[in-house]
């Protein structure tokens, strides 16, 4: 990065430079790691909110309807769209995967979609980096768009304080739904396109499945948390729109009460340092080539029944230097 004075113009409220730092994080330009290190020093509020779903369900109508509820309020939101098809219009200014907006009245409104393609493996921690980099300048509000729940969306919510999975009446029946697994990281389900038919129907049979559901305590996040609320909204006409901001809101200051926030942020800080170490030492042990022909040959040999995995991997992991060195 160009000196410490793009990290000034950040620290001051230039939301170029916020755009530009973003790019740098996302690209992984070189010094992006202690630029993190002295992001993670400063104070920071964000309440980051992820919300999850089918293509088409309508989370970015939704992201969209729920953030100028917000800014109304006088916060600060952005959102980070993890969605190739997330609508986009405008930014030219910002380069074409930003938007910015100063409300008149209210707060600050800033838009980034994330490439999903090309960056495999790292789209979950790039995420929560960039949502780092937008807490660290002050929003209040964090929203994260996700499509659907596969490993990486389900490690995107992970980093969340709370996560709403949105169905709409066309997803299915309630039982499909609880068998996807979606109850495993909902905090609130909403129901949308609540305008269409059946959107009553989901929303009966879901709330009866999650109170039968917590009335056997069968899954421990479950049962920790067994009032998983159900709303329909319709995000294009922002009916119950006010009531869901007002779910988002009640659900974080219980949380906060009850100490499950702290709790959840401890996790997913724990999981982040996990992450860095299995990827350094990845890297570090396939990077000797030494190793890489002891793996060639430890495979052959399991192959031939003459060694196992678990034999292999304590063999590398003794001897991988450990020797402290900047990560
Ligand atoms: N009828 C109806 N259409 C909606 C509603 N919310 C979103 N849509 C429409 O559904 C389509 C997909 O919405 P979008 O927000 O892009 O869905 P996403 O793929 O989940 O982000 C768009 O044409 C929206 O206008 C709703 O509550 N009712
Ligand atoms: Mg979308």
């Amino acid at each position: 990065m160009s000196s410490g004075t793009l990290l000034q113009r950040f620290e001051a409220g230039d939301i170029r430079a916020l755009a530009r730092i973003i790019s740098f994080v996302e690209n992984q330009e070189d010094g992006y790691r202690e630029l993190l290190s002295r992001l993670y020093r400063k104070p920071r509020h964000a309440v980051r909110i992820g919300l999850t779903g089918p293509p088409g369900a309508g989370k970015s109508t939704l992201v969209d309807s729920a953030s100028r509820k917000m800014l109304k309020a006088g916060n600060d939101v952005c959102v980070i769209a993890v969605d190739p098809s997330s609508p986009f219009t405008g930014g030219a200014l910002l380069g074409d995967r930003v938007r910015f907006k100063e409300e008149t009245q209210g707060g600050r409104h800033f838009f980034r979609s994330m490439a999903s393609r090309g960056s495999s493996g790292g789209l979950s921690g790039a995420t929560d980096n960039v949502a780092l980099v937008l807490d660290s300048f002050g929003f209040d509000f964090v929203l994260i768009e996700t499509v659907g729940v596969g490993q990486v969306e389900l490690d995107i919510v992970n980093n969340c304080d709370l996560v709403a999975v949105v169905l709409v009446p066309e997803s299915g029946d309630a039982v499909q739904t609880l068998k996807a697994g979606l109850t495993e990281i909902a905090d609130i389900f909403v129901v949308n396109k609540a305008d269409r038919s059946g959107a009553d129907r989901i929303v009966t049979d879901l709330t009866s499945m999650l109170m039968l559901r917590s009335g056997q305590k069968t899954h421990p996040t479950v049962a920790k948390n067994p009032n998983i609320p159900v709303i329909s909204t319709d995000a294009v006409h922002e009916t119950n729109l006010d009531e869901l901001v007002n779910y988002f809101d009640s659900l974080i200051a219980d949380r906060k009460e009850s100490g499950e926030f702290d709790v959840r942020r401890r996790r997913q800080v724990l999981r982040k340092v996990s992450r860095l170490l299995q990827h350094r030492f990845m890297t570090e042990t396939l990077q000797r080539s030494s190793s890489k022909a002891e793996i060639d040959r430890a495979v052959d040999s399991i192959l031939a029944g003459k060694d196992d995995p678990y034999s292999t991997a304590d063999r590398l992991f003794s001897e991988t230097n450990l020797a402290p060195q900047s990560c």
